[in-house]
């Protein structure tokens, strides 16, 4: 099985309500690797990227003011499946459908404010994650 890399996100919501431990040591314990961590502010550039796809949506203007709302924890995991078990640790993007023992469906209440962002596939990851590393490119 090969060894992916992942990107995964604390959004300012988990930073403000102090959930970086909790949120963190489910990703340690499910075995991935971490490859990096960073506290930082968001810039719009990186915001911008992360979420160009989302450009135009209703939703998009909320979303990057959310995103910049606070400082956010960056990371980087490795592992075989690394990108389809963070998934599935985050769980459904909202948090009102996401399974209890998820994160979003543990920590989240609502669609706009859902915790933590991860990278949906390799591709995205290999996209992602030069945005906020670029020496992990
Ligand atoms: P994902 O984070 O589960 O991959 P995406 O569809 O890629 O979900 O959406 C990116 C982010 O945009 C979501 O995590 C959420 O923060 C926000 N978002 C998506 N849809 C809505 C919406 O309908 N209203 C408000 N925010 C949304
Ligand atoms: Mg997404």
């Amino acid at each position: 099985m090969s060894t992916e890399r992942t990107y995964v996100m604390l959004k300012p919501d988990a930073v403000r309500r102090g959930l970086v431990g909790s949120i963190v040591s489910r990703f340690e314990n499910s075995g991935l690797k971490m490859e990096a961590m960073c506290h930082i502010n968001v810039s719009s550039e990186q915001s911008g990227e992360l979420y160009k796809e989302h450009d135009g949506k209703p939703f998009y203007q909320s979303l990057i003011s959310y995103i910049h709302s606070g400082p956010v924890v960056t990371t980087v995991w490795s592992g075989p499946s690394a990108v389809s078990i963070a998934r599935k640790l985050i769980g459904a993007t909202n948090p009102a459908e996401a399974a209890p023992g998820t994160i979003r469906g543990d920590f989240g209440l609502i669609l706009d404010e859902n915790v933590i962002h991860g990278s949906d596939s390799v591709k995205s990851a290999e996209r992602e994650i030069p945005i906020f590393f670029p020496d992990l490119a």
